[in-house]
Formats: C-alpha cells, sequence, structure tokens
C-alpha cells in the first residue's frame, strides 16, 4: 500500500514545483520512487543522524519546516533527471540507486555539502537561517560531488581539487539550464540565489571567475596551492569559453563578458556540446590526480571520440584551453 505520488511544493528559489512523494497509508513522504527513492530528511538544527522523513497530509508542500524541504527535493530530481536525460546516466553510481537530502543542519549554518561516507548531501539555514543553502545550482554542485565520487574521483585538494570543484559547478549550472525554472532560467553564476554575500551578489561567476575577489580567471603554477573553490576558477572559466565564447553576450538577461588570457577570440560550440565533453572525460579519462595540463589532454580525447580530432568542437576545446593558459 505504497503508492508513487506527485506532489506540489512552494519553494524559496524555484517558485511552484512539481515533488515526487509516497503514499503510505494516508500520509506522504518525501520519498522519490521514480528517481531511486532518494529521501529528503529534516535535521530539526541537528547535526548528525538522519533526522526524520519529511511527512504530510495533502501533498502540498511548503511553509515553515518544509520550504527548504521543497528546494532539495526538486534539486535532486532535477538534478536526477539531467544526469539521465543529457548525459544517460542512472544516478549518482549509474546503478539507479537514490541518495538521501537532509535540510536544517545545525544553526546559522553557511554551506552545504556532499559526503559519500553516507551518500548524502546536506544543507545548512544560511546566516540568521534566513536563506537555506538549497537553489538548484547548489543542490545540483552537490549532488555532482557524488557523480565525481563516484568517477573520476578527482582528489579534493591541489588542482585536481579545483578541477573536482569545477565539476560541481558546471553540472550544478547545467542542471539550472536544464530546469529551465520559470523563476531560475539557467546563468553562469554559482549561487545567484542564495544572498550568500548579504548584498545579494552570487558565491562565483563563470564567465570571469575573478569577480569574486578570490577566484583566477587563468592557470598558472600557483594554482595548486589555493583553495579548491577559486583554483576551479580557470576551468570554470574554461567551460564558459566553450560554451558561449569570448567577449561579451547576455543570456536570460544576464550579461557576461569574458576575457582571454592571450586576447585571443574565442566562439563558443554551445553549452550542450560542452557539458558532453567535460563528461565524457569525467567518466573515460579523468583521474584522482589529473591537473589542469591532464584536463586539457582528457576534454581533447572526449572531443574527438564524440565530433572527430578534425572538428570545429575539437578545436573550440584546444583554443579554450589556451585562453585560460594551458598549452
Ligand atoms: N559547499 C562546499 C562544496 O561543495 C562544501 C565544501 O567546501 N566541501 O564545495
Ligand atoms: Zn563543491
Ligand atoms: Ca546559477
Amino acid at each position: 500500500d505504497e503508492t508513487i505520488e506527485t506532489g506540489t511544493g512552494t519553494s524559496s528559489y524555484s517558485g511552484t514545483v512539481p515533488l515526487t512523494t509516497t503514499k503510505s497509508g494516508s500520509t506522504y513522504n518525501l520519498t522519490d520512487g521514480a528517481r531511486g527513492g532518494h529521501k529528503t530528511y529534516d535535521l530539526r538544527q541537528g547535526t548528525s543522524g538522519t533526522g526524520t522523513l519529511f511527512t504530510d497530509a495533502d501533498d502540498k508542500w511548503g511553509g515553515g519546516r518544509q520550504t527548504a524541504a521543497v528546494d532539495a527535493h526538486y534539486g535532486a530530481a532535477v538534478t536526477w533527471d539531467f544526469y539521465k536525460n543529457v548525459l544517460g546516466r542512472n544516478g549518482i553510481r549509474n546503478d539507479g540507486k537514490g541518495a538521501y537530502s537532509r535540510v536544517h543542519y545545525g544553526n546559522s549554518y553557511v554551506n552545504a555539502f556532499w559526503q559519500d561516507s553516507c551518500f548524502c548531501m546536506t544543507y545548512g539555514d544560511g546566516q540568521n537561517n534566513a536563506n537555506p543553502l538549497t537553489a538548484l545550482d547548489v543542490a545540483a554542485h552537490e549532488m555532482s560531488h557524488g557523480v565525481t565520487a563516484a568517477t573520476a574521483k578527482l582528489n579534493y585538494s591541489g588542482e585536481s581539487g579545483g578541477l573536482n570543484e569545477a565539476t560541481s559547478d558546471i553540472f550544478g549550472t547545467a542542471t539550472e539550464f536544464y530546469a529551465n525554472n520559470a523563476v531560475d532560467k539557467g546563468d553562469y553564476l554559482i549561487g545567484e540565489k542564495i544572498n550568500i554575500n548579504g548584498d545579494g551578489t552570487p558565491l562565483r561567476y563563470m564567465d570571469k571567475p575573478s569577480k569574486d575577489g578570490a577566484s583566477k580567471d587563468y592557470w598558472s603554477s600557483s594554482l595548486g596551492g589555493i583553495d579548491v573553490h577559486y583554483s576551479s576558477g580557470p576551468a570554470n572559466h574554461f567551460f564558459y569559453l566553450l560554451s558561449e565564447g569570448s567577449g561579451t553576450k547576455t543570456i536570460n538577461g544576464v550579461t557576461y563578458n569574458s576575457p582571454t588570457y592571450d586576447n585571443s577570440k574565442v566562439t563558443g560550440i554551445g553549452r550542450d556540446k560542452a557539458e558532453k565533453i567535460w563528461y565524457r572525460a569525467l567518466t573515460t579519462y579523468f583521474t584522482s590526480t589529473t591537473k589542469y595540463a591532464g584536463a586539457r589532454t582528457g576534454t581533447l580525447k572526449a572531443a574527438a571520440d564524440l565530433y572527430g580530432a578534425t572538428s570545429t568542437e575539437y578545436k573550440t576545446v584546444a583554443a579554450a584551453w589556451t585562453a585560460i593558459n594551458v598549452k
């Protein structure tokens, strides 16, 4: 007597969204039976265990403690669908099994994270518990850490750590565009909805990563010594240039201006192809110790596999790496 249902959620960041839920007896709960049984739990400000599974009487979700759960459950579902429908991946480990989400972690906790040990992702409620870290691109970023852990296993330090972080930003962004949500259309900004800086600015910028004040735009030999959320910058920049090209461009109302190291002009091949190239490189050629030079080689091989070694796609991969000083 358990059935898969489609409920409705009023979210913080994505408007009104469909939610896949489970009806057990007369009560609904946040178990997504269409996506490996992914569950969403309430930690109620605790910091350990799973807390309690969210339940509801009428399958209309949102308000109070449920709101963060709506965003988290929706985010996990859209990310699952992105990987399945765009990249042909059946869940984080490609085995059809869901993970789980935990919301309301701690007090005024301003972060979200993936842990391979629990195969789960966790969200704080932000400063003064006012802005939960559950926006779609953040959810997809965290879930993508699970995909990286199941594939290339990029070490989370040095240059490989930067590539690990960039992979999460790349697929976090790709998922946001895939969702094409009415109130959260895709952009090349990370965390633009969660007001993490208190002034409405995003956490990161892919067109020109240095706009955050700390990330690097280009590769240099010092990249391996900085925080992985800053050494991700050049790879995020590579992905932007490969997708959209250099210079000025407005997409979904956001204007970008992407520079190049050598003032070269790059013409993008489109985000869909860039995603497929990065995913093939991640799952076929990257290893735990891949650095930027290896990422260039791996994505070139991926582009050759997918589009041919004489293709425009292949040549643009080379040009976009050169444009961030990886030769
Ligand atoms: N939100 C951060 C991330 O996913 C958490 C961390 O630093 N590991 O990268
Ligand atoms: Zn991350
Ligand atoms: Ca975004």
